[in-house]
């Protein structure tokens, strides 16, 4: 299967790769084999030497419409020459109202005010702050405590890292907040092996935060956050009936729950978001990455109107929210996620992911047998595909799969410890799942 896109001229290198430090990459090992993308469409990126290179991980998890959608594209350049920016405090411009709206629309219940932020991190840490906050204007002060999850992945602010649940993401780093603690995270391979879509195994794991609850008097906790489904980690689906009894222990205490949408939003389990999937309503929801489906940065948190609504009292002239980002609601991304929201409408693409998901599911367990994988897990358009590791190197065999994906098969997939994510823009067809399983397939032989 080859893409249509005429082949282009390879692009110019550059000559220096020291002075980028990169995020969570290992800097030597990229610098001395760079893995250089210079452009793309569709389902597609192009490497720097011209080669069509099948993107299985939708960027990030983020470019949920595809690549370079000449809708969004053109959204987003006539949005640049209107208005490049405008002050996000005391300020505001049209596009910013309308693009809360249209996705207070989406969301489920009654979480319908939008607050605006750049990134998956900075709205992790706007809802736990507005979490904390709001106990704080109604008289509850106390509640100062927050619940995370081990395996949680909540984006690398400081507020992220302490209820996220990932050793390497915490140890470096200091004491992190006081006063948080974690329940236990629900994958557990004896039970639930080669799982598609929610675990029977597990639903009764919710019920540890009965025990935190007694453990630190229900009264100190401020909320709980989890990812309906935990993406970073592994991808491991809520096993069924967990978020629903979540809900109930934090009505049954006065505890806000927080879902981190921020994988999960826009599409990823063929819904709008997880929250609809699962028929659960938090109170707080974070997002980012699809919202524009990756092509400018924005994420914010959405809150349930009782939430909003405490905190509108006291003098009108004076800041309810003393919260914000020089660049919340920038209108570039307002234009990119109101084009996107269309985009995502016009073509049905939330429908979509929701309709390939058993066939998505069939070619992902088609790798069961293959050298080395120990467990597959999908849910939505996700697959999770654990490989043995290597005796002498944790990670080092899924490593040499993305490499060899890469350069080899002309494939972009993500890895994460020894595990295999693939997470397709929403627009793949059957072709180009059946392309995906089939060079995966030849990869995770090479790495044997
Ligand atoms: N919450 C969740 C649930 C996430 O998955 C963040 C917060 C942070 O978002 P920002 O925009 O600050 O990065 C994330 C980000 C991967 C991978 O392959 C996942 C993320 C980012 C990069 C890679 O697992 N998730």
């Amino acid at each position: 299967m080859s893409p249509s896109e005429p082949r282009r001229a390879a692009q110019a290198l550059p000559n220096d790769l020291e002075a980028f430090w990169m995020p969570f990459t290992p800097n030597r090992a990229f610098k001395k084999a760079p893995r250089l993308i210079a452009r793309a469409k569709d389902m597609y990126y192009y490497a720097a030497d011209g080669r069509a290179v099948l993107d299985a991980t939708a960027g990030l998890w983020c470019c949920n419409a595809g690549h370079n959608r000449d809708p969004i594209v053109a959204a987003i350049s006539r949005q640049a020459a209107e208005l490049d920016y405008a002050p996000a405090f005391q300020f505001s411009h049209p596009q910013a109202f309308e693009l809360a709206s249209r996705i207070a629309a989406l969301a489920p219940g009654d979480l319908d005010h939008v607050f605006f932020t750049n990134s998956g991190s900075e709205a992790v840490d706007t809802a736990l702050k507005i979490a904390l906050a709001y106990h704080h204007v109604r008289g509850e002060g106390g509640r100062t405590r927050l619940i995370g999850r081990e395996r949680g992945y909540h984006g690398v602010g400081f507020g992220g890292i302490s209820v996220g649940g990932i050793v390497g993401n915490r140890k470096f780093f200091g004491t992190l907040l006081a006063g948080v603690d974690h329940l236990p995270h629900t994958y557990n391979r004896e039970h639930q092996a080669f799982t598609k879509g929610e675990p029977e195994w597990g639903g009764h794991l919710a019920d540890e935060l009965e025990r935190i609850a007694a453990l630190h008097d229900p009264s100190t906790i401020a909320a709980v956050i989890v990812e309906p489904m935990a993406g970073s980690t592994g991808v491991l689906p809520a096993p069924k009936g967990y978020l629903a009894r979540l809900r109930a222990i934090c009505d049954k205490y006065g505890i806000l729950l927080i879902f981190d949408e921020v994988i999960t939003g826009f599409g990823r389990l063929g819904f709008a978001f997880a929250a609809e999937r699962y028929g659960v309503v938090p109170d707080l929801m974070t997002f980012a990455k699809g919202v524009t489906s990756g092509t400018v940065p924005m994420g914010g948190t959405i809150v349930r109107r009782p939430i909003y609504d405490a905190f509108m009292h006291g003098p009108e002239h004076a800041i309810e929210l003393f919260h914000g980002y020089t660049y919340s609601a920038h209108p570039l991304a307002c234009a990119a996620g109101l084009a996107t929201l269309d985009l995502y409408r016009e073509e049905g693409l939330f429908e979509h992911a929701r309709a390939l998901e058993p066939k998505f599911a069939d070619a992902a367990m088609t790798l069961r047998g293959l050298p080395n994988v120990l467990d597959i897990r999908t849910v939505g358009l996700v697959a999770g595909i654990d490989l043995a590791s290597k005796p002498d190197g944790f990670g080092e065999r899924a490593y040499a799969a993305m490499e060899k994906a890469f350069h080899e098969q002309g494939i972009v997939i993500r890895v994460t410890g020894d595990t295999i994510a693939l997470t397709p823009p929403l627009i793949v067809g059957e072709a180009e799942i059946g392309e995906m399983f089939a060079k995966v397939a030849r990869v995770i032989e090479a790495v044997r």
